[in-house]
């Protein structure tokens, strides 16, 4: 089964990727991202300098999904800057993903990075862990005014990782915003940030940093990633490139993602309970759902989804 896609003019092999964050911090994750079967590799979010992260425990996996808040550790983006020439041994392509505690680490990660030439940029709008810097997803007009000063840095494709919207109002002012920037691939979504999930037995939460708030993933969060999929496919009729993102752990999630209007997906709490398996495991459940329907390839169903 052809599972090829393209995100703006770059070729993906398969369109199953990690998202970012997961198990894509260390050189030996990258690596490992490079060598499985999935049809790219995404890095971690880079900071100008090294981060620790937020105290552990900082994840926690339970039957309906994940919570995180890592605080963006990473190596920062000079250590990414010499992996990632390294990377292209594996002949995939490689999504560098940038962020910042201000506007001005944005910047200075992106000229760094676009120097070695990843074949797209995600700008990471939406981090929702770091104890007193709002997303800037959230913020339309600090979104358009960061995403300007990149785009005169950026010289490769360049896309936003953006938050959940819960409001019709908030998904038409955000495209309004991108399409006024010019961005070439939208990533939605990161996490619906800030939930809190409670241990009844010990009375207690179940991450230490934020007082257990945290950015939750996986199965629970599936609806909400549709919807914001499908929202901007349809805002941006379907010609603006979407990375569909959030509660994929089968081949029928991939499915359901790529009816919404998704190009590729990528797989965050999945990846980090099963490991790299986990591509391999869902290119064979959606190339058998896509043969069992009668479709060819991805492009004959995306964004096909029928309302009543
Ligand atoms: O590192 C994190 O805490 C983190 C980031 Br940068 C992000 O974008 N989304 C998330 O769920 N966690």
């Amino acid at each position: 089964m052809d599972l090829s896609t393209a995100i703006a003019d770059v070729r993906f092999s398969s369109c199953l990727m990690n998202a970012s964050g997961a198990l894509c911090v260390t050189r030996e994750e990258l690596e490992a991202l490079g060598e499985c079967r999935s049809g790219a590799i995404v890095t971690k979010s880079m900071t100008p300098a090294f981060r620790q992260g937020n105290p552990e425990p900082r994840y926690y996996s339970f039957p309906a999904g994940s919570i995180n808040s890592m605080g963006l550790p990473n190596l920062g983006y000079p250590a990414y800057a010499r992996i990632i020439p390294e990377l292209r041994r594996f002949e995939k392509p490689i999504i560098a993903s940038i962020a910042g505690l201000s506007p001005p680490d944005f910047l200075e990660a992106a000229r760094a990075i676009t120097a070695v030439s990843p074949d797209l940029i995600e700008v990471n709008l939406s981090c929702p862990n770091i104890h007193g810097r709002p997303q800037i997803g959230y913020d339309v007009e600090a979104s358009r005014a960061l995403l300007l000063e990149l785009k005169d840095i950026v010289t490769v494709p360049m896309g936003v990782k953006l938050p959940p919207y819960f409001d019709p109002v908030h998904h038409e002012a955000a495209a309004r915003m991108l399409q006024d920037v010019g961005v070439d691939f939208l990533s939605v979504i990161n996490s619906v940030g800030n939930g809190l999930v409670v241990d009844p037995d010990e009375e207690r939460v179940v991450i230490r940093p934020k007082g257990g708030f945290g950015g939750l993933g996986g199965t629970m969060i599936k609806p909400v990633a549709l919807a914001n999929v499908r929202a901007f496919w349809k805002l941006f009729d379907g010609r603006m490139p979407i990375i569909g993102t959030g509660g994929i752990v089968s081949g029928t999630d991939v499915f359901e993602h790529v009816l919404c209007g998704a190009s590729a997906v990528q797989i965050g709490t999945a990846l980090v309970d099963e490991g790299v398996g986990v591509f391999q495991r869902l290119e064979q459940e959606l190339s058998e759902l896509l043969q069992r329907k009668g479709y060819a390839s991805l492009s004959d169903c995306r964004g096909t989804l029928r309302e009543l």
